[in-house]
C-alpha cells in the first residue's frame, strides 16, 4: 500500500511508539488519526503530525466503534489501522491483582479484537486495507514473570494470524510487529523498570519503521530487532532446548 493521502488511525499515539508510528506515517504523506486517554500529549503529537485526536479509553464498549465512525465521518475513508495501545505486567502471577489481570487482557486482547471489528468492514471498502497489530517479543518466547502479558500478546498474534487468512483476497492485509525492549514510558507505567542489562532497548522509531514496512510492503510479520528472530524460532522448533537455554542466560 502507497501511505500517501491515506488515513490511518494509531491507537496509543499520545507516546512512545505510537507517536513514532504517527510522525512515521505523517512523513509519508499519510492523515493520521491518533487515539489515547492523555489529552495534553496526544494534542501536541496530533498538532505536530498534523493529524486528528480521538481522546478515549479503548476499555469503554463504544471505544472501538466510535473511533471508526468519526474517522470516517471526518475523513471520508479508513485505510489502515495501527492497533498499538497496550499495558504491561510483571511480577509472579500468584502475587498478580485480579484488576491487573483484566486490565492486560481488556487493554490487550479485547480492544485489539474488538477495533478489528468494527474497523474491517471500512478497510474493505476500497481496493486495499492494512491492519498492523503491535505485539511483543514477551508473546513469541512466552516471559516469565509476565505471564498474563505474554499469553496476552500471544492471543493477539494468533487472532493476527487467523484473521489474515479469513481476508485473504479481499484486499485488507493483516500484519503484526513484534518489538523487543523499546526505550519508552512502557516500563514506568507498568510500575516496574527495565532491569535487564542485555537486550538493551532500542528507540521507538525502529519499531515505527517496521510498522510502515508492513502497512507497505504486506509483510505478515516483523520482530525488532531482527535478531530476536533466532530466538523465536528456536523456542519454536526447539521448546525444551530453549528453555533450558533461557534459564541458564536470561
Ligand atoms: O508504551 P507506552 P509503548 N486506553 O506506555 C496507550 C508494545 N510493546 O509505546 O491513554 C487508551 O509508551 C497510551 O495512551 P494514554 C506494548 O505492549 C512495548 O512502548 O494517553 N489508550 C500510550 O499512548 C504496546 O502494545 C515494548 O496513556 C491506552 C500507549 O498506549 C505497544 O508496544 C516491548 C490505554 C502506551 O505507550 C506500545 O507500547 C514490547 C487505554 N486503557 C511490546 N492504555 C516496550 N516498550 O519495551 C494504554 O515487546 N494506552
Amino acid at each position: 500500500m502507497q501511505l500517501s493521502g491515506k488515513v490511518v488511525v494509531v491507537t496509543g499515539a499520545s507516546r512512545g511508539i505510537g507517536a513514532a508510528t504517527a510522525r512515521a506515517l505523517a512523513g509519508r504523506g499519510a492523515t493520521v488519526v491518533g487515539t489515547g486517554r492523555d489529552a495534553a500529549a496526544l494534542g501536541a503529537v496530533m498538532c505536530e503530525v498534523g493529524g486528528t485526536a480521538i481522546l478515549g479509553d479503548v476499555r469503554d464498549p463504544s471505544h472501538a466503534d466510535d473511533v471508526v465512525r468519526r474517522t470516517v465521518d471526518e475523513h471520508g475513508r479508513l485505510d489502515a489501522i495501527v492497533v498499538n495501545a497496550g499495558v504491561g505486567y510483571t511480577g509472579p502471577f500468584d502475587a498478580m491483582p485480579a484488576e491487573c489481570i483484566d486490565e492486560v487482557l481488556d487493554v490487550d486482547v479485547r480492544a485489539p479484537m474488538q477495533l478489528a471489528r468494527a474497523a474491517l468492514p471500512e478497510l474493505g471498502r476500497h481496493d486495499e486495507g492494512s491492519m498492523v497489530f503491535v505485539t511483543s517479543i514477551a508473546g513469541a518466547l512466552l516471559v516469565p514473570r509476565e505471564s498474563v502479558y505474554s499469553a496476552a500478546k500471544a492471543a493477539v498474534e494468533a487472532f493476527a494470524e487467523v484473521l489474515r487468512e479469513e481476508t485473504r483476497g479481499t484486499g485488507v492485509h493483516v500484519g503484526t510487529v513484534v518489538p523487543g525492549a523499546v526505550a519508552t514510558e512502557f516500563f514506568t507505567t507498568r510500575g516496574t523498570p527495565y532491569d535487564r542489562s542485555f537486550p538493551r532497548p532500542i528507540p521507538p522509531e525502529p519499531v515505527a519503521a517496521a510498522v510502515l514496512r508492513v502497512i507497505e510492503d504486506s509483510t505478515e510479520r516483523a520482530v525488532v530487532p531482527g535478531w530476536l528472530r533466532g530466538p523465536v524460532l528456536l523456542r519454536r522448533l526447539a521448546p525444551r532446548r530453549y528453555r533450558t537455554l533461557s534459564r541458564r542466560y536470561g
